[in-house]
């Protein structure tokens, strides 16, 4: 019997396993005041792990940590919370106009679905429009062999709430630099933009070239909330994409804030503690994956992406009902 409740272990480990194989999910969130403090609470920490344990990219924002362990510390949390997959980080620098007010990005990555390709950190210095940033762009090129894209650079950016406009309006710049240094159309911008409420009014959108330029795609629709108070409705959190290829390869509809108050049952104070913000977050497409046990139909994959995709999901849904007849027979024997 024991060894029965085993295999059923393994089987429905499997099954999750699978699963989990066909997505490719990148996120931003900011972690409010990350840093020291917030490490020595261990609910706050396990939400954090579970949802940066989502994302097989996830870029961290407001990461204050000018002892510099808290990082190490999220890291540990993360490879032993899910020994399915091995955690790495690139960091920026500490960026700040004031010496007492300064932040890092951070990109937490899954080592086995993503690797580090290139990392530049914008200098702001573009004449005419010297130091346009507080928090100058951490710019990071990833390769991600099971995503359709293959690899793909990530421009993030946290506004200065009062600067909004200004800084928004210079990330275009910074997406034209990266594009020709880098030689890539395939650019994500994406962070806590402060782009609502406040912050950035309807009539300076305009002025916004990030906002006016038809090649660029928001992702997060306005009037989306990505704030935790129940009080407050702003689509602060943003992702937004460049270039058609770019535009193709992200799954259709898939971006969105994750309310990981409602997820995880949380009260609004407890998910306080953890963040002001929700995590935004996209899937990308993936290659289809191999299929176990079913040799012939892959054989018979030549459709596009989508229909490659579906077949798969086909016969791994065959295999895994095979695989679960024989669990059945094994458990009754
Ligand atoms: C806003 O931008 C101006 C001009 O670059 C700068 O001098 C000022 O310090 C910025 N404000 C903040 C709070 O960073
Ligand atoms: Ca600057």
């Amino acid at each position: 019997m024991r060894s029965s409740s085993l295999l059923l272990l393994s089987f429905l480990a499997s099954v999750a396993a699978v699963r989990g194989a066909s997505d490719f999910r990148v996120c931003a969130f900011n972690l409010h005041h990350f840093g020291d403090s917030k490490t020595k609470k261990s609910a706050v920490m396990h939400t954090l792990t579970r949802i940066i344990a989502r994302c097989d990219v996830c870029l961290l924002q407001e990461v204050r940590d000018s002892k510099a362990t808290a990082l190490p510390q999220l890291l540990t949390g993360l490879n032993s919370y899910d020994t399915e997959h091995k955690y790495d980080a690139v960091a920026s620098v500490r960026l700040g106009r004031s010496e007492s007010y300064q932040e890092q990005y951070v990109f937490v990555y899954r080592t086995d679905t993503v690797t580090v390709t290139g990392q530049y950190q914008y200098p702001d210095d573009r004449p005419g429009d010297v130091d346009a940033f507080s928090r100058e762009p951490f710019v990071v090129r990833f390769k991600a062999p099971k995503t359709v894209i293959k690899e793909f650079v990530l421009i993030p950016q946290h506004t200065t709430p009062v600067n909004t406009t200004r800084e928004l309006d210079a990330l275009y710049d910074v997406l034209q630099h990266m594009k020709k240094l880098w030689k890539t159309q395939n650019v994500m911008l994406l962070g806590d933009f402060n782009a609502d409420c406040g912050y950035l009014a309807k009539k300076n959108r305009k002025y916004v070239r990030l906002i006016t330029d038809t090649e660029l795609v928001w992702l997060i629709e306005d009037k989306t909330d990505t704030t935790v108070r129940s009080t407050t409705s702003c689509t602060y959190d943003r992702i937004v994409v460049h270039g058609e290829t770019f535009v193709r390869e992200i799954v259709p509809l898939s971006a969105k804030p994750f309310n990981f108050q409602t997820e995880y049952r949380l009260t609004e104070e407890q998910a306080l503690e953890v963040s002001d913000h929700y995590p935004v977050e996209v899937l990308l497409k993936v290659i289809k994956s191999k299929v176990p046990f079913n040799g012939a139909t892959s054989l018979a994959l030549t459709g596009t992406e989508e229909t490659t995709n579906q077949f798969t999901s086909h016969s791994k849904f065959l295999s895994l009902f095979v695989l679960s007849h024989y669990v059945f027979q094994m458990l009754t024997w």
